[in-house]
């Protein structure tokens, strides 16, 4: 038995690992006999020899696995091994061994300075407030606003022969590094988005093989990235600052033993000459190919008419990245190229994507092309941009050396929300095979695949992870186009199906520490994080009101929950403990923030009204005294007359504000239980029974209608346990008699679509979570798919019926958390315990689908439910990996089941069979009739 899949705070052999406290991770191969671990033992050796060993634990765990007492040093390269002993043998396994090595993680050991080249200060751009959000005209052409792009480089001596190599670097601004002429890495808009008034990260690059004996040159190019340049909805530019920088050290060790240190210093030299001309993330790239810089990192290259650089000293905390870097992850070829009813030249990618494209082009010397993205076309077919505000050019210029046979070009600074590209410049004889989308994001590993017999459901999944890899760009945010922020509902909504279909333990952890660094001194989690200096005017403006035409709120329920929410995800999909525990002060002052809150004053809707002792006593459970989002985007909140994104917080704010109160005091209680904090636990599991209590007196009529009437307040309080027994029956019909009344569609907005399927599901009502599911006209999830949605869209009409082609953003993930349900439901998958440590599979055969194949790759290996039904029978497949164990629940069968041995299997009462312990294929095949809605379509059969 060989121990697989080692890894090191969930990364494999990571070079630039940010702990000195790391967890450790393996797996025991599947099989299809159960192992179970019941010891292990664990070795870690630095380069002269062993440094720790646990000895032999008495432990099952082999996930995120603590070594306590052992403390990694700065810039140091470990191997490690481990082997473990499986239940029921008294030999060990082999030996399993990784690597990991630290990044610097004592800044003592920073010898560098901040080198700023010689550049002209970024100009001030873009709106300044949201008055000018929607007046401001921006008539200047990119290339006159914004200014070419600085180019550093340094020259240094090695007097040995390099053996091993490690360049950490980081700047104001987004970088690109070279050494010798060789990029450092092939990570993209390093380091990333960051918040610089907190701490900047550093990238850890494996130097080796650029490095050599005799001259050497490091260089370094800058760009304004999300320290200087246009971004958020005002497409503001300065956020941080108006001037580039860059720091940079390298470690070089000689085959002689010594190790040689060469960082930034004033003998760095620069140049604004350079082929990029200018860069912005979000107004796009030019570029001057005429200008042929190759090997201006080289020591060859004269830069004779460079400037000097000046040093400077900004106050900065520097930690080390923690994660997968952004890349270019995915290449896509176009598809078609359109002539538009307009006579216009579009490049049709087929999917609607973050990144840009490369492409090839002959021409003459001089000749300017430009590339223009967009998301979607007209409702005649015309290229359109959608996308409103200032600076959203989203166009890429580049001019044409002229080199014989043609020349090829991809922009380097910038990435854009596209499918469809329009060109102009180009020559007539164009080639679909000139034209490549190229994907950006942050470089996650794919844990999770669902497919099933029916495609618009495929499609449906697959837009949801589409949308995350548009998302997932260094932090988690709402849209790759319009606002690029971190909003933190949008997450925490999302954040289920997230962590099934990629792993993003390492990802969240790190944005989660943003979080924490923008909280504000009195509690509040921001909306959006990291919170970028031009929105600082929110942080201090004065409190809002249901009546502002445009609610701007600096924290909202369902928003700064997050910082509950996420964590126990993490834990919940992950088994991550620690991650529970660095974000429990954050999530016990925001708690406290919400009680404080609470007990000060009462809903605005009750000023002035007389209220009697007994309301008036409840009022300090109910946090309604502040305006909130609400349901954002619930679509009867969109129609009418007066139809405004603004109606969801003013019907639903109030009634979602108490919810998230009473449901974020239980979060944090359990994590408080787990975490050994008993008072606390105690403490706000005891408030959240009183907020229950005050909760039904205030809101729920013995009708069932829960104040405003609408599906996602219903959807909540069912889902979050706030409706006492007695009242459960009536607010369930009520629930159901809203959907029919809507023609049996969904009226959910952001925060209550994450649970309005599981609400039916457990109340008594799949067949209705099942019609919704199979619904095809707007609202539903398949009318977006049949519109030819290939991601998820910012609101359920964003097409509208008529055609007509709103601004709402075609990249917003949120709506897409029914991914998780498909895995949970369709195909069964359930973890009961933290990482899938156990597991229930539970698939729904009578779903209206004939297969179904669901896989998430858990901590501890690949978690599996496949069935396929044939007539009157079920054939089940489930694999479930090692370590772990798991139920399957058998329905009430109307024949018999029987497993892969053609032996009777026997369900208890609840259906459930007990699989393992350990891993193993179970296959099982069970008689039951076909029980399908005639109303759903007739899936399966595509
Ligand atoms: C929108 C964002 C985001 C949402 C907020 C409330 O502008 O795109 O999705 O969370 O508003």
């Amino acid at each position: 038995m060989h121990l697989e899949y080692l890894r090191v705070e969930q990364l494999a052999a990571p070079i630039g690992l940010w702990t000195s406290r790391p967890r450790f991770s393996w797996q025991l191969p599947a099989g299809s006999t159960g192992h179970v671990q019941s010891a292990y033992e664990l070795v870690i050796h630095d380069r002269e020899g062993a440094v720790w060993t646990t000895g032999r634990v008495e432990s099952a765990d082999s996930v995120l696995v603590e070594v306590p007492g052992f403390e990694a040093r700065s810039r140091t390269a470990y191997s490690w091994r481990v082997r473990v002993w499986a239940e029921g043998s008294p030999d060990p396994t082999g030996w399993a061994e990784s690597t990991f090595e630290t990044s610097i993680l004592d800044p003592a050991e920073w010898e560098a300075h901040w080198v700023e080249p010689e550049q002209e200060s970024v100009r001030p751009d873009g709106a300044q407030n949201f008055a000018e959000l929607f007046s401001l005209r921006i008539d200047t052409p990119p290339g006159e606003r914004l200014l070419p792009t600085p180019y550093v480089r340094q020259r240094f001596e090695l007097d040995g022969v390099p053996v091993r190599a490690r360049v950490y670097a980081t700047a104001h601004g987004i970088y690109q590094a070279e050494l010798n002429g060789h990029p450092l890495g092939d990570e993209v808009f390093a380091p990333g988005v960051e918040t610089y008034g907190a701490s900047l990260s550093f990238q850890t690059y494996d130097a080796t093989s650029a490095v050599r004996v005799g001259p050497n040159v490091f260089g370094i190019v800058l760009s304004d990235g999300w320290y200087a340049g246009r971004v958020g909805i005002l497409g503001s530019s300065r956020g941080y600052g108006d001037r580039l920088r860059a720091y940079w050290q390298l470690h070089v060790e000689t085959e002689d033993g010594r190790t040689h240190v060469f960082s930034s210093d004033g003998s760095a030299r620069s140049s604004t000459r350079g082929p990029i001309r200018y860069a912005d993330l979000a107004v796009g790239e030019g570029y001057d190919a005429r200008i042929a810089w190759t090997g201006w990192s080289t020591a060859g290259f004269d830069d004779g008419d460079w400037s000097p650089v000046t040093v400077a000293h900004p106050e900065q905390r520097l930690v080390p990245f923690e994660g997968e870097p952004v890349r270019r992850v995915l290449e896509l070829p176009a598809v078609e190229i359109l002539r538009t009813p307009a006579h216009e030249i579009v490049v049709d990618f087929g999917q609607v994507i973050a990144g840009r494209v490369r492409f090839r082009v002959e021409g003459e010397r001089g000749q300017e092309v430009s590339l223009q993205h967009s998301e979607v076309l007209d409702h005649d077919g015309n290229f359109f941009m959608n996308i409103l505000g200032p600076n959203k050019d989203q166009t890429d210029v580049y001019t044409l050396a002229g080199t014989p046979g043609g020349e090829v070009w991809e922009p380097t600074f910038t990435f854009h929300g596209f499918r469809y590209v329009r060109l102009t410049g180009f020559p007539d004889d164009l080639d679909e095979s000139d034209f490549t989308a190229i994907v950006t994001g942050s470089d996650l590993r794919v844990t999770g695949s669902f497919r099933c017999s029916d495609d618009r459901l495929n499609r449906l999944h697959e837009n949801a992870v589409w949308s995350q890899r548009g998302n997932f760009l260094s932090i988690p945010t709402d849209c790759p186009q319009r606002e690029r922020y971190g909003w933190t509902g949008d997450l925490q909504i999302f954040a289920p199906t997230a962590a099934t279909n990629m792993a993003v333990g390492p990802f969240l952890s790190r944005w989660l520490r943003i979080v924490r660094d923008d909280q504000l001194p009195d509690g509040r989690i921001v909306n959006i994080s990291p919170i970028p200096p031009q929105l600082d005017f929110l942080m201090h403006a004065p409190p809002p009101s249901y009546d502002d035409p445009i609610l701007l709120l600096a924290s909202s329920a369902g928003w700064g929950d997050a910082i509950a929410i996420v964590p126990q995800v993490l834990y919940e999909r992950y088994g991550d403990r620690r991650v529970l525990a660095d974000n429990y002060p954050a999530m016990v002052a925001w708690v406290e923030y919400q009680i404080r809150s609470a007990t000060e004053g009462v809903a605005p809707r009750l000023a002035g009204v007389e209220l009697s002792a007994v309301q008036r006593d409840r009022q300090q459970y109910l946090w309604n005294t502040v305006p909130h989002f609400g349901d954002w985007l619930a679509p009867s909140t969109l129609r009418g007359p007066d139809g405004s994104q603004m109606n969801a917080p003013r019907r639903t704010g109030e009634v979602v504000g108490c919810l998230f109160h009473g449901r974020t005091l239980e979060i944090v209680a359990q994590v408080a239980e787990i975490l050994g904090h008993d008072a606390d636990a105690e403490r706000y599991r005891r408030r959240a029974h009183r907020v229950w209590a005050a909760f039904a007196d205030e809101y729920i009529g013995d009708d069932g209608r829960i104040l405003g009437d609408l599906q996602g307040p219903s959807v909540l309080a069912l889902a979050f346990g706030a409706v006492p027994e007695r009242l459960r029956g009536a607010v369930v019909d009520r629930l159901v008699e809203l959907i029919h009344e809507a023609g049996d569609h969904l009226d959910t907005g952001f925060v209550s679509v994450p649970f309005l399927l599981d609400v039916l599901w457990t109340h008594g009502h799949r067949d209705l979570a099942l019609t919704l599911l199979w619904q095809d006209t707007a609202p539903s999830w398949l009318y977006e798919v049949d519109r030819g949605a290939t991601t998820i869209w910012e609101g359920w009409e964003a097409i509208q019926p008529d055609g007509v082609v709103t601004d709402l953003s075609f990249n917003h993930y949120a709506f897409g958390c029914v991914d998780d349900w498909m895995y949970r439901r369709l195909g069964g998958l359930q973890a009961t315990a933290p990482g899938f440590r156990r597991s229930r599979i539970e698939p729904a055969f009578t779903s209206g689908l004939d297969d179904v194949s669901a896989t998430i790759e858990t901590p501890y290996g690949a978690l599996q439910c496949e069935w396929h039904r044939r007539g009157d029978h079920v054939e089940v497949e489930v694999h479930v990996p090692s370590n772990t164990t798991s139920t399957i629940v058998l329905p009430a069968v109307t024949g018999s089941v029987v497993d892969a041995n053609g032996h009777p299997v026997d369900p208890d009462k609840d259906g459930e069979v007990p699989l393992g312990p350990g891993s193993g294929r179970f296959t099982f095949t069970l008689e039951t009739h076909e029980r399908r809605n005639p109303e759903w379509h007739d899936h399966g059969k595509h």
